[in-house]
């Protein structure tokens, strides 16, 4: 069954006039509960896709090699030939563009096609609008050209056209999130070895509380690029006495402290908590599996310590929020989620106590910064998918 656009849609530019959708793909969002930053340093990490979305409507169209994009959210529009495919000066079509390149490397063949997109994503959020938007994008065409890549391949080549067309060189972690996410379920995911176990998440009586600070700081795409880049140096430095390690993952706490004269105080901090939140992540999965929820709010906590003294990463208004929370009985843990540097902190709150807890800390947050946060209750969901043909 074919879906026309509806009377809503009439404001579609003209391009768009006579498009009758072949299939819609959802691709969502994700939230991460722990592991931050631990993706690109081969570590472990513990998302989930969430229950908001990026929906992309496809059709092929008539020509060889034309395309048509419309952007709902920015009510915005750009065509392309696909034998000339650059980058662009507008970041939000570098996330389509470079999906299309990485899928052209593939040696893949692709003709002209038509695509609407709309979302219930807030961007900024850290909520990984972005890998949403690669991963929509690259199964949308998967489907519309039987391009036969298996969700992996797919997710991958989301990451490389987020680090070769948007200039972020972000890990593995959001993109495996969006693509292979199951309802219900946590994803375990070693980055080492790029192998998933999935956890059920046991949050009977609790709610996954978003408090989004609705600031995004400059310096995040900068800041992030360059905790990469420290890493990396932290490893070289590492491996003069200890040849074997590949990456933070192979290096042991023992280790750490042997080569800490080695280190600049930067590197040393950075490595630390890298060290320390993978054993969290483990940590925590076990506590969820044993119903300890207090045990693992700790972990939250604490995973936000790191992430503000030894990582700096957070900013004023999510050490704020996560501050704030501390005083609140129901809320069993919170830290800042993503990136950093603003978008959201993840609360793990008794359901009775979310209305009231969002009431006061809107209320103490408007006050300290004049801005109102978005509240967004979450649940964890399925991955990328078709949900119409
Ligand atoms: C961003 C990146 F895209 C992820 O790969 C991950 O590193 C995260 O920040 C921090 O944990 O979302």
């Amino acid at each position: 069954m074919s879906t026309k656009h509806s009377e809503q849609d009439k404001y579609l530019p003209p391009s768009f006039q006579d498009f009758t959708a072949e299939f819609t793909v959802q691709s969502p969002g994700r939230i991460n509960l722990i592991g931050e930053h631990t993706d690109y340093n081969n570590g472990y990490v513990l998302p989930t896709a969430i229950n908001k979305n990026i929906l992309l409507q496809f059709a092929k169209n008539s020509s060889e090699h034309h395309c048509n994009i419309y952007s709902k959210t920015y009510e915005k529009n750009f065509s392309f030939d696909l034998r000339k495919i650059s980058r662009s000066e507008q970041q939000w079509e570098n996330y389509i563009l470079g999906v299309i390149s990485e899928i052209q490397k593939q040696e893949k063949e692709l003709t002209g096609f038509d695509c609407i997109i709309d979302s219930d994503l807030p961007v900024g959020a850290g909520i990984s609008s972005s890998a949403a938007l690669e991963c929509g994008m690259a199964f949308g065409l998967n489907e519309l050209f039987d391009l036969g890549l298996d969700r992996q391949t797919m997710a991958e080549l989301s990451q490389r056209a987020e680090h070769n067309y948007v200039g972020t060189k972000c890990g593995i972690m959001d993109q495996y999130a969006s693509m292979l996410s199951k309802k219900d379920h946590l994803l375990l995911l070693d980055c080492q070895i790029l192998k998933a176990a999935y956890v059920p998440a046991h949050f009977q009586g609790f709610k996954i509380l978003l408090l989004n600070t609705r600031v995004t700081h400059s310096l995040a795409d900068s800041e992030y690029n360059t905790r990469r880049k420290e890493c990396e140096e932290a490893v070289l430095a590492i491996q003069k006495k200890h040849p074997q390690a590949a990456s933070l993952r192979d290096v042991s706490f023992d280790i750490l402290e042997d080569v800490k004269e080695e280190l600049s105080d930067v590197q040393y901090k950075r490595a630390l908590y890298v060290l320390q939140e993978n054993e969290r992540v483990l940590q925590a999965v076990k506590s969820i599996k044993t119903g300890d929820l207090s045990n693992f709010g700790d972990l939250m906590y604490d995973s936000h310590v790191g992430l503000r003294d030894d990582y700096e990463v957070s900013c004023k208004e999510l050490d704020f929020l996560v501050d704030f929370s501390k005083e609140f009985d129901g809320v069993y843990g919170a830290r800042m989620m993503g990136g950093g540097f603003g978008g959201c902190t993840i609360n793990l709150i008794k359901e009775e106590a979310v209305e009231e807890f969002v009431s006061k800390a809107s209320a103490a947050y408007f006050e300290a910064f004049g801005i109102q946060p978005e509240a967004i209750i979450v649940a964890p969901e399925e991955g990328t998918k078709l949900i119409r043909s």
